[in-house]
């Protein structure tokens, strides 16, 4: 194995898009996203490659080299996407790992298609990888590669980010083939998390599980040290202020007021339209203060972007209608001709569109019921140089942990959710500025370039990268 690459990043998707060019003719061009844009400029120095799937189901494309990175994609056929990703990935997993906000499913047919295309992955990944290499997995869809990957290459040094929450022992134990789950991720060197509960939650199980015996933020497996530990992730802030100083960005955001209603306050949330998000609740919440008049149709307006998500899966769909429906009800009984109090987008939009709708808001609502991070409150937060603008954000974000100068609100509490609302746009703009500041700075001082870099930094020693 003398030839291949000295870095590999390993995650569920390759970080490209197929694209139509002018002449009609395909190509790729870069994904947009904070993780791309930290671990791109890494991949392309280092001479690294990326191990992914192109998103296409039984596509053929070979290797690639976009942008100086090469690609590595791991074919996937319209089955193994039915039950490795749709299946075990974001039916079992997601619910199970996200406190069990909806119900996950368990297939014994999803688990094999789970463990054999995660053996795929690995054994890309063990032919791609340089003598020594170090590789980077990503996510719950791969929980078993650095495992597998081990056993194949026990000369790389493996590591892991898990970029949605661990859950506690009890949750855990329920995964049928939890062990293998489990021994799956013990095959990395360092396995990183959101937020420092996680990673206790991760070492526990593995006293619970397996008898083994963390101390501090380690465990003895096998004869080697697994590290775990909390590396908050971040965005490119660089971009979004780039983004946000955009003559073009202004404009649009100038547009969407005026659009709006000037005289209104603008509520705003973007998400995938996902059951951790809070949507549902949130939405709920807007109707209960329209409802009892606590805000009327003439001051407020909420746009809710909720971008189409894993639209096969029956609780995604299932979302969808119970969305809709209640936006209808709310326009139907709040609204005028011309002027409605919901504005509800089924769409994915630009990242500018994203920030033109930033720079508009007066009151960001960010509520998932459970969420690793989310890095909208931290664009949100970015985008605003104006230093105005207000944030509600859930206590069950990794988010809030970092961001403790917004309106914390907990989702699951209708009550509670319009008690910060209303606190929201009620604050005085001098304490809405004081807390933007405090938020600006702790994100301006964590970028994600610092987090891979960090994460990288203590793959490489853990003893001596700074926590
Ligand atoms: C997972 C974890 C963790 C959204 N709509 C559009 C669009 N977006 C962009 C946002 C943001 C990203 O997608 C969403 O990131 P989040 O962090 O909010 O949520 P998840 O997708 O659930 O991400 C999460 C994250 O991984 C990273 O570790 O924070 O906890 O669940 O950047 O701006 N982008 C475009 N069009 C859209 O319509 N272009």
């Amino acid at each position: 194995m003398g030839d291949g690459y000295s870095f590999v990043v390993v995650a569920n998707r390759l970080p490209v898009d197929r694209t139509t060019g002018e002449d009609g003719g395909q190509q790729w061009t870069r994904s947009p996203g904070g993780l791309v844009s930290a671990l791109a400029p890494i991949a392309r120095t280092s001479g690294g490659a990326w191990v992914g799937w192109t998103g296409a189901a039984d596509d053929d494309t070979g290797p690639q080299e976009v942008d100086g990175i090469q690609l590595r994609p791991v074919p996937l056929s319209a089955q193994d996407v039915d039950q490795y990703y749709e299946g075990q990935s974001n039916s079992t997993i997601w619910p199970l790992f996200h406190d069990l906000v909806e119900q996950p499913v368990h297939r014994r047919e999803w688990r094999q298609a789970y463990e054999a295309v995660n053996r795929r992955f690995a054994e890309a990944t063990a032919e791609v990888a340089a003598d020594g290499a170090t590789v980077w997995v990503h996510d719950y869809q791969l929980l078993l590669v650095p495992a597998m990957l081990r056993s194949l290459r026990p000369d790389l040094r493996i590591g892991f980010f898990l970029h949605i929450p661990f859950p506690p022992v009890e949750l855990f134990m329920q995964l049928p083939r939890r062990a293998e789950l489990l021994r799956g991720l013990l095959g990395a060197d360092l396995v990183g998390f959101q937020r420092p509960l996680a990673a206790q939650n991760f070492l526990q199980l593995a006293g619970r599980l397996l008898g083994l015996q963390p101390h501090d933020d380690r465990v003895c497996y096998e004869g080697r040290t697994v590290v775990a530990r909390a590396f908050p992730i971040s965005i490119d802030v660089g971009e979004i202020d780039r983004l946000a100083a955009d003559p073009d960005v202004q404009l649009e955001s100038e547009r969407l007021r005026a659009d709006l209603g000037d005289n209104r306050r603008l509520l705003l949330g973007v998400d995938r339209l996902d059951y951790t998000k809070g949507i549902e609740q949130r939405v709920e919440a807007f109707g209960e203060l329209l409802a009892e008049g606590a805000v009327s149709n003439d001051e407020v307006v909420l746009v809710q972007v909720a971008t189409p998500s894993r639209m096969r899966v029956a609780q995604y769909q299932q979302l969808r209608e119970r969305v809709e429906r209640e936006v209808g009800r709310i326009n139907g009984e709040y609204g005028a001709v011309g002027r409605v109090p919901v504005h509800y987008l089924f769409q994915s939009r630009s990242p500018e569109e994203l920030v033109a709708l930033y720079l508009a808001t007066d009151v960001m609502l960010v509520t998932p019921l459970r969420d690793g991070m989310n890095l909208v409150a931290k664009e949100f937060v970015a985008a605003r140089r104006d230093e105005l603008g207000a944030l509600v954000l859930s206590e069950f974000t990794g988010a809030a942990a970092e961001l403790d100068d917004a309106f914390l609100v907990n989702p699951h509490d209708v009550e509670d959710l319009k008690r910060g609302m209303v606190a929201a746009l009620d604050a005085p703009p001098d304490e809405r500025a004081v807390r933007m500041r405090r938020m600006r700075a702790r994100v301006h001082g964590h970028d994600v370039d610092r987090w891979a870099r960090q994460f990288l930094a203590t793959l490489d020693d853990p003893d001596r990268a700074e926590t």
